[in-house]
């Protein structure tokens, strides 16, 4: 094998819930790698989990666990998807394994010795108790934590410094020099305006928190997350372990990312490297982001559209060509059921499933299941066909080489619409009825060698699907995208029926709104991120302006008092409240609600519109205790 095909997915921070923006990268690069395989490349395909980080350290001792043990549990949830939605990787990547670390090691080394890395000073606002550092932008006009609303103060510390300001200019260089480096060509100029505006040196190590890759020789220092992540895509092909692996897959011919980190990919990660001077990844693809329903991707809705429980109601291969046909590959997208259903009904069970009963049905109705022979010689009408089918599959393989996943898909539906209509016009059943055998088995050939065509080309994106087709008309996958009759007089099996329309509508409910049968199951460990505490209600008044919001001042036995903001002022006056013990998920990432920085929640009936019914704990519950 000659060329190599490099593409990776970002590495998936693992206190996250796999959702359908986590499915959609990994779908596309999947798509892309399984594509490049069949065209006979030595393709690497990685993906892993981002494992490091305060946040994680958090989570695990809010949850009894070491940070490596919620990694892990966490790692499974990730892998199982993969294998639900037939994601075809070569390799899998954590980053709290030893190849990683070496790697990591290497590239810290190199660059502290020549200069690159200096140790000095970072000043930022702290948050004393949850012993962050944030920026300007982070704590707002106000200087409070955004993670506990408490006020910041100003603080410095011991940091090690990467020079990322030296290489502004080399790569702005290089971005001018690879126009195909940052894509879509809209990103490159937003990338190119920040670069101009000059880099500051990047600050790669905290002192604060333990959870991560120990600075070599400093262990102090843990290094920045980012730039612990971001080596990954080297450490996973052996930099700084296996030198001969390393050799033949870099550089990564692509690193398919979200738009949110498009940053990191394309001004981060490409001084690292040269100022390592390891050649750049040829391409970073930023795609856009996904709603569902208009909405943002909320905890709650996340569940409802569960990428795992989508699979299980529409199968994976309907998903799959969803999320690659909806929107083009860099724009951003919305999902809904609507969307989706009206893609199977019409794409798949309607126009691909129409071709595909057709032909299998008159094949065995005609020739007893033997696809009939090469014709000896063919119409204008068959070279017209042929000659459409050579134009849609060289669009096609242009659009895949440029990731332009929906546009091919789009040449393929061309294709199958010519076919359909091609049996439209010569109308098999009458040639049948009228004898004419030689043209009947012109056109059925013609058919089966079209249809075979489109499963290779629809293969990427539905392996089983198309494997499926390709079994059925008795040829096996093997990419050849070239018409050649090859699937004549081959022995055809039952075409089984691989997409059925989809009749009523499914509704996404976010949580709580649904009937109960409809609530998304959630396993035990997600459970147990819950961090649910009895606390005691010391303060309440009504927030100003608001009918629906009380301010409350509870005690969870952590020696001071959290603020939390709820909608109960409905149901409940601030003197039925004094006093009362109640339960507060504790662990909820603050949000602000009439500019009041909430630090939490209370649980609460919700028994009519806007009507909510607490449950009190008895006064013997002490703030704080544990509620499972
Ligand atoms: O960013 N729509 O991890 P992550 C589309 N660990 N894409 C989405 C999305 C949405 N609604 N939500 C997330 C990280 N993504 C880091 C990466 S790489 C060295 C480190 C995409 O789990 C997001 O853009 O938050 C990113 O590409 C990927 O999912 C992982 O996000």
């Amino acid at each position: 094998m000659s060329q190599t095909y490099y593409v990776t997915t970002p590495i998936y921070y693992v206190n996250d819930v796999p959702h359908i923006g986590h499915a959609y990268t990994t779908v596309a690069c999947d798509v892309a790698a399984r594509y490049h395989r069949l065209a006979g490349k030595d393709v690497m395909f990685l993906t892993g989990t981002d494992e490091h980080g305060m946040k994680i350290e958090r989570a695990a001792t809010a949850n009894g666990q070491t940070p490596i043990e919620l990694a892990s549990r966490v790692v499974k949830r990730f892998q199982e998807l993969w294998q639900v939605m037939d994601i075809s990787h070569d390799d899998f990547i954590r980053t709290t394994e030893d190849r990683h670390k070496a790697g990591v090691h290497k590239l810290f080394c190199q660059l502290k010795d020549q200069g690159d890395i200096y140790l000095g000073e970072y000043e930022g606002w702290y948050c004393t108790p949850c012993e962050s550092f944030w920026t300007e932008t982070q704590v707002g006009e106000s200087c409070l934590c955004p993670d506990c609303g408490r006020p910041v103060e100003k603080l410095k510390e011991q940091s090690y410094f990467f020079r990322m300001s030296k290489y502004a200019q080399p790569l702005l260089e290089h971005i001018r020099q690879h126009p195909e480096f940052i894509q879509p060509e809209s990103r490159r100029n937003e990338i190119v305006r920040f670069v101009e505006s000059g880099l500051r040196d990047l600050s790669i190590s905290r002192t604060t928190f333990d959870w991560g890759i120990k600075v070599p020789d400093d262990s102090d220092h843990v290094l920045y997350v980012w730039f612990d992540a971001l080596s990954n895509y080297m450490t996973a092909i052996g930099y700084g372990t296996d030198e001969e692996k390393f050799q033949r897959y870099w550089p990564a011919s692509v690193h398919v990312v979200g738009k949110d980190i498009l940053r990191f990919h394309t001004v981060y990660w490409p001084t690292f490297l040269m100022a390592a001077g390891i050649e750049l990844p040829r391409q970073v693809f930023a795609h856009g982001w996904w709603t569902v329903e208009g909405k943002k991707m909320s905890k709650s809705l996340m569940n409802a559209v569960d990428p795992a429980t989508l699979v299980e109601q529409f199968g994976v291969d309907a998903i799959r060509y969803f999320l690659m046909r909806e929107v083009p590959f860099g724009l951003d997208g919305d999902f809904s059921m609507q969307a989706l259903v009206g893609r199977i009904n019409s794409d798949l069970a309607n126009d691909l499933g129409n071709l595909l009963n057709r032909i299998s049905g008159m094949i065995f109705r005609y020739f007893d299941g033997t696809i009939p022979p090469a014709p000896a010689s063919s119409t204008q009408r068959e070279a017209q066909l042929i000659s459409a089918t050579a134009e849609r599959i060289s669009g096609y393989r242009s659009d895949m080489e440029h990731m332009a996943f929906n546009r091919a898909l789009m040449k393929v539906w061309e294709l199958i619409s010519s076919y359909n209509k091609y049996i439209v016009e010569t109308e098999p059943w009458t040639l049948h009825k009228a004898g004419k055998t030689e043209e009947l088995q012109t056109v059925l050939a013609t058919v089966a060698e079209g249809m075979r065509i489109i499963a290779n080309a629809t293969w990427p994106f539905m392996p089983g699907s198309s494997e499926r087709i390709l079994q059925a008309l008795g040829c096996e996958l093997e990419g050849n995208l070239e018409f050649d009759y090859s699937a004549s007089s081959r022995t055809m099996q039952q075409m089984p029926v691989l997409f059925s329309r989809v009749e009523d509508i499914p509704v996404i409910a976010e949580e709580g709104e649904g009937e109960e049968e409809s609530t998304p199951r959630i396993d035990f460990d997600t459970f147990l991120q819950v961090s649910i505490k009895a606390g005691r209600i010391v303060g309440c008044q009504k927030v100003p302006k608001s009918s629906k919001l009380l301010k409350l001042e509870v005690d969870l036995g952590e020696g001071r008092l959290r603020t939390i903001v709820s909608g109960i002022a409905q149901s409940y006056s601030p003197e039925d409240l004094l006093d009362k013990n109640v339960s507060v998920i504790a662990n909820l990432k603050p949000a602000k609600l009439m500019g009041i920085e909430s630090e939490g929640m209370i649980l609460a009936a919700k028994t009519a519109k806007n009507r909510f019914e607490v449950p009190f704990l008895s006064e013997q519950v002490k703030p704080g205790t544990d509620i499972r």
